[in-house]
C-alpha cells in the first residue's frame, strides 16, 4: 500500500459513529455496575432488596448489561474506529448502515430493558428455555441481532472496498481482524436467531404451547461460547497489534497474529456442548468430540500468550535490558495505555487455567452451576476482557473527541486499574472457593441461605461483597475519566497507535484471506460436530419434543 494511502486518524464522520457506540456501553457500564453492587450485598446475607424488587430481576439487568451491552456496543464502535483507521473512511452507503445498525441494536436493547425492569423477562442474560420472558423482550434481541449484522455488513463492506483499491495487497492487520470477529459473530447468531424465532418467540406469544428445552440449550450455547470469544478477540487486537506500538516495539509476528484469528473462527463454534456436559439427552461421544475440540481452541490463546511474551522481551532488549527477565523494567509501566491492559493478560493466565478445567469433562461435574463458574467470567470477562477495553478506551475516546489524555487522568486510570485488580482479587477469588465448598451460582439467598451448608460459604460471600463494593468503586473511576476525556479534557491530538511489523518479515501468505476456505471449513466442522446430536435430540430428547413436533405442524 502506497504510504499516502494510510490514514493516520480515524475519518471524523466515522468518529462519531464509533462514539455513538461508546456512549450507551458506558452508560450501560454504570447502570449494571450499580445492579452488580446490589447482588453481592444481598449474598452476604446482611442485606435485603429494598422495594420488593427480586433477585433474579437484578441479577438479570445485570448480565445483560455488562455481558451483552457493554460488550456488544463498545465492540461495536471499537471495530468502526479500527477499521476507518486502518483501511481508511467508511463509504457513505457503508456509515449509513453503521448507524442503522446502531439504532436497531439500541431500540432492541431498549424494549428488552423495559421488560426486564417491568418483571416481564427475569430470564438471566442466557435467556433459554424454561425461563419464559414476554414477547417484546424476544423482538427486542432480535433487533440486536439484526443491527449487529447490518453493522458488521458495513465492516465487511468497508474491507472489501479496500481490497477491490489494493489488488494482491495484504489487508491491513486490524482490519483483518475485525473480518474475523464480525464473521465469526454473524455464523454463532445464526444459532441464537433460530431459538428466538422459531422457539422461544413463537412459545412466548402463545402459538406454541411448549418447547423442547434441550434444543433451546443447545441453540443457545451453539452462539453462547463463540460469544466469549466475540467479546475476547477485540482485546487480543489490542494486545497484537496496538499494545507493541505503544512500548515502542514492533509486531512479533502478523501472520501468527492472522493465523491465530483464523484458528478462532474454525474452532469457536463446535464446542457449545461444553456448557451442557451435565445435560442428559446429549450422547456422550459427541460431548467427547466437543471437549476435544475445545481443547483446539486453547491453542490460539496459547499462540497469544507466547505472541506478547516474545514482543515484551524482543522490546526489552532492543533497549538493552538483559538476563531473563531485565526486559520487565523496560516496559512503560507509567502508561496507562499498556499498564491496563497488561493487568488484563496477567489476569487471564489464571482465568485461562480455570477455563482448562471447565473443560475437562470430569472436572466440570465438580464446578458446574456452582459460583465457581462466576469467579472464573468475572477473570474473563470482568477482568481481562473489560479491563483492556478500559486501556483502549482511554486513547480511543479523546482520539475520537479530539481531546488529550493528561497526566491527571492517565494517573487515575492506573489507580482504577489496581482498584479494579484487589477488588476482582477479593471477589473472583471468594467465588472460585466458595464454588468448590459447593455454593451455587444463580441462586437467590432467600432460597438457600437457611440450608445447614450456607454457613460454611457465608465468609466468602462476605469476601464477595468487599470485592465488589472496591470493583463499584472502581466503575465509578472508570466513568469519572470516560466522562473527562469524552468531555471535558483539554482540546488536541490523541495518537490511535497502531504497530507494524519486523522489518523484512515476510508478506503473510495470500491464503489467510481465502474466505471461501476459512468459511468452507467452519461449516465443515459446525456440521460434523452439530449434526448427528441435533437430529439426535430432536427425536429422542425426553423433554418437550411434543413441543417441537406441535411446532413442526403449525
Ligand atoms: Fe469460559 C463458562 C471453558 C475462556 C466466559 N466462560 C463460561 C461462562 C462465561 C465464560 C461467561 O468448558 C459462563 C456461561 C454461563 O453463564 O453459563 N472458557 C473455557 C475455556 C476457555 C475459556 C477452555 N470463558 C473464556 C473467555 C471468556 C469466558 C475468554 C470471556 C471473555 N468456560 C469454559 C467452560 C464453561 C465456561 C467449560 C462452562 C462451565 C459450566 O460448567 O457451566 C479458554 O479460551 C481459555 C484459554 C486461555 C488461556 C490463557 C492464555 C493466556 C494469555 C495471557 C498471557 C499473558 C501475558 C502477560 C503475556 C490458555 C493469552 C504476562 C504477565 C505476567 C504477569 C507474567
Ligand atoms: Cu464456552
Amino acid at each position: 500500500m502506497q504510504a499516502s494511502t494510510i490514514p493516520t486518524k480515524v475519518d471524523p464522520r466515522d468518529a462519531k459513529l464509533s462514539m455513538a457506540h461508546l456512549y450507551v456501553a458506558f452508560t450501560a457500564l454504570g447502570l449494571g455496575g450499580l445492579m452488580g453492587l446490589l447482588q453481592v450485598m444481598v449474598r452476604s446475607g446482611k442485606f435485603q432488596l429494598p422495594f420488593g424488587i427480586d433477585y433474579y430481576q437484578v441479577l438479570t439487568v445485570h448480565g445483560v448489561l455488562l455481558g451483552l451491552v457493554l460488550t456488544t456496543f463498545f465492540i461495536m464502535g471499537f471495530q468502526t474506529a479500527a477499521v476507518s483507521r486502518t483501511a481508511g473512511a467508511m463509504s457513505n452507503g457503508a456509515r449509513l448502515a453503521g448507524w442503522i445498525g446502531f439504532w436497531l441494536m439500541t431500540i432492541g436493547t431498549a424494549m428488552a430493558a423495559v421488560m426486564i425492569l417491568l418483571k416481564e423477562a427475569s430470564v438471566l442474560f442466557t435467556f433459554y428455555a424454561p425461563l419464559k420472558a414476554h414477547p417484546v423482550f424476544y423482538i427486542g434481541l432480535t433487533l440486536v441481532i439484526v443491527g449487529s449484522w447490518v453493522a458488521g455488513g458495513a465492516l465487511i463492506g468497508t474491507y472489501g472496498k479496500w481490497r477491490r483499491q489494493n489488488p494482491g495487497k495484504t489487508s491491513p492487520l486490524l482490519t483483518f481482524m475485525v473480518v474475523v470477529n464480525t464473521v465469526m459473530w454473524i455464523v454463532a447468531t445464526l444459532g441464537v436467531a433460530a431459538t428466538v424465532l422459531l422457539q422461544l418467540l413463537p412459545w412466548s406469544l402463545g402459538l406454541v404451547e411448549r418447547v423442547d428445552v434441550l434444543v433451546s440449550r443447545t441453540l443457545f450455547w451453539y452462539f453462547g461460547h463463540p460469544l466469549v470469544y466475540f467479546w475476547l478477540l477485540p482485546a487480543y487486537m489490542c494486545w497484537y497489534a496496538i499494545v507493541p506500538k505503544i512500548i515502542g516495539g514492533k509486531i512479533f509476528s502478523d501472520s501468527l497474529a492472522r493465523l491465530s484469528f483464523l484458528l478462532f473462527l474454525l474452532f469457536s463454534i463446535p464446542v457449545g456442548f461444553h456448557h451442557q456436559l451435565v445435560e442428559p439427552g446429549i450422547d456422550p461421544a459427541w460431548k467427547f468430540l466437543q471437549v476435544v475440540l475445545t481443547f483446539m481452541v486453547i491453542i490460539p490463546s496459547l499462540m497469544t500468550a507466547f505472541s506478547m511474551f516474545a514482543t515484551f522481551e524482543k522490546t526489552g532488549r532492543s533497549q538493552g535490558s538483559t538476563g531473563l527477565f531485565g526486559w520487565v523494567k523496560k516496559l512503560p509501566w507509567g502508561d496507562a495505555r499498556f499498564t491496563v491492559p497488561f493487568i488484563g493478560m496477567a489476569a487471564f493466565i489464571p482465568a485461562g487455567a480455570g477455563g482448562i478445567i471447565n473443560a475437562s469433562h470430569q472436572l466440570n461435574q465438580v464446578v458446574h452451576n456452582t459460583i465457581w463458574v462466576t469467579g472464573h467470567f468475572h477473570l474473563t470477562l470482568a477482568t481481562t476482557v473489560v479491563l483492556t477495553f478500559f486501556g483502549i478506551s482511554y486513547w480511543l475516546v479523546p482520539h475520537l473527541t479530539g481531546r488529550k489524555l493528561t497526566k491527571a487522568m492517565n494517573k487515575l486510570a492506573i489507580i482504577q486499574a489496581w482498584v479494579w485488580t484487589v477488588g476482582m482479587t477479593f471477589m473472583s477469588g471468594a467465588m472460585h472457593a466458595a464454588g468448590l465448598l459447593g455454593a451455587p451460582r444463580r441462586s437467590a439467598f432467600s432460597e438457600y441461605g437457611g440450608s445447614a451448608q450456607a454457613a460454611e460459604w457465608i465468609p466468602y460471600q462476605i469476601a464477595q461483597a468487599i470485592g465488589g463494593s472496591i470493583l463499584f468503586i472502581g466503575i465509578i473511576l472508570v466513568l469519572v475519566i470516560f466522562i473527562n476525556l469524552a468531555f471535558f479534557a483539554p482540546k488536541g491530538e490523541e495518537e490511535f497507535p497502531v504497530g507494524e511489523a519486523e522489518a523484512g518479515e515476510e508478506k503473510s501468505p495470500a491464503v489467510f484471506e481465502n474466505w471461501k476456505l476459512w468459511l468452507g471449513i467452519t461449516a465443515a466442522l459446525i456440521l460434523f460436530a452439530y449434526t448427528i446430536p441435533l437430529i439426535d435430540i430432536i427425536q429422542n430428547a425426553p423433554i418437550g419434543s411434543k413441543g417441537w413436533q406441535t411446532w413442526g405442524k403449525w
